[in-house]
């Protein structure tokens, strides 16, 4: 069961069951206003009525296939809610939106010009035309190249998260400001400042990214040690975590083996006030040492550049097929994985009915 219509207030909504028990319950929980409902589905046909005990709501009922019917029942969110319930009650299960609606969704909420470029793309049927070439061919060639952009299509609404971690005092929560381009976190000189995860929204080159400042991984009890252990879970869930040292301390603390290489950045903050490390010492390839300061700009756009080639190192040419949702991302690499043809085949057929 879904509804077809976007979710909100609107004056009629479209509730879709399906599945082979669909009629069955359309003649239990619905009681036409004229004659009595036929034994098996008519397609096409429709019938005015009430749906549920009591008072119920008016609704109508039609037969959208042979074993689909679609409740077209008053818009408002309560309404929607309790005709889902009613048939929620007798065994049904909630599916998401279907595809067409939510790549719809998705493109009104889209937060930057570039991902509602890639929607719109998906929106014209460029996906589907990919998953239906697919599906043509005998050796379902193609598929993995539509895999390709699976991680961009589970961030086309939802950001990248982008996490600022390190010792305390490195200047993570002067980077932050950096970064957003504006005063966003508390700076001081106290050690501890921050106390818990902070998160700005961003774009970096167009794409969506979460900030988040973290409090200066170290021991610390109480309150403080609260945010760390805060900041420890955040790390986990990063796709990048950008790991600040101070170049002006004497011992710098690299990050420890829990944080995975391929999506770790490591930067030394604080280059204007490290005598003898330039603009030059940037220069080569200073993956490991990329040197950044927070408080003149040196080294940011440089960071931003590697932050993004870390998320996105194989960005969609225009008109590219991407698997625009997470649901979607999941099923095609399912299909890519799967061992044997029919299954990779059901997931592939799943991705062009449901969301
Ligand atoms: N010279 C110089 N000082 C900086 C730079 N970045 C930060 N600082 C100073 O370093 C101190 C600590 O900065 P914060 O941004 O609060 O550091 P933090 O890592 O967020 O600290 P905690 O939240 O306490 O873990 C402040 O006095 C900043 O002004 C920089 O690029 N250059
Ligand atoms: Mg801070």
């Amino acid at each position: 069961m879904s509804l077809l219509t976007p979710k909100g207030v609107g004056a009629i909504a479209t509730v879709e069951v399906s599945g082979p028990r669909a009629w069955e319950l359309a003649r239990t929980l619905f009681r036409p206003a004229g004659k009595p409902l036929p034994d098996a589905p008519e397609l096409h046909r429709f019938w005015f009525g009430t749906l549920g005990e009591g008072a119920g709501d008016e609704v109508v009922l039609a037969v959208a296939g042979e074993s689909t019917v679609e409740v077209h029942c008053h818009g408002g969110r309560r309404v929607v809610r309790w005709v889902i319930d009613q048939f929620l009650a007798h065994g049904c299960a909630e599916r998401e939106p279907t595809r067409s609606v939510s790549v719809l969704d998705l493109l009104v909420r889209a937060p930057t010009l570039r991902t509602a470029g890639i929607l719109l793309d998906q929106l014209h049927g460029t996906f589907d035309s990919a998953v239906r070439r697919i599906l043509a061919s005998p050796d379902l060639a193609g598929l993995p190249e539509l895999a390709r952009f699976a991680s961009v299509g589970r961030h086309l609404v939802t950001p990248w998260k982008v996490v600022i971690a390190g010792p305390p005092n490195v200047g993570k929560s002067s980077l932050v400001n950096a970064l957003a381009g504006y005063q966003r976190t508390v700076v001081s000189d106290v050690a501890g400042t921050t106390r818990d995860a902070v998160r700005v929204q961003l774009a970096f080159d167009g794409w969506p990214v979460e900030l988040t400042d973290t409090a200066g991984l170290r021991d610390a009890v109480g309150l403080e040690a609260e945010g760390i252990e805060r900041g420890r879970r955040v790390l986990s869930e990063a796709d990048v975590v950008v790991w600040v040292m101070d170049g002006t301390s004497e011992k710098m603390i690299w990050p420890g083996d829990d944080i995975p290489v391929a999506k770790l950045v490591a930067i030394v903050n604080k280059s204007d006030a490290i005598q003898g490390w330039g603009p030059d010492a940037n220069a080569g390839d200073a993956r490991e040492l990329m040197l950044v300061s927070a408080k003149t700009g040196h080294g940011v756009p440089k960071l931003v550049a590697e932050i993004v080639r870390c998320l996105i190192p194989d960005p969609p040419p225009p008109g590219a097929a991407v698997p625009y949702s997470p649901e979607l991302a999941d099923r095609v690499e399912a299909a890519v994985a799967a061992t044997d043809r029919g299954e990779a085949v059901r997931l592939l057929r799943d991705c062009l009915t449901a969301g």
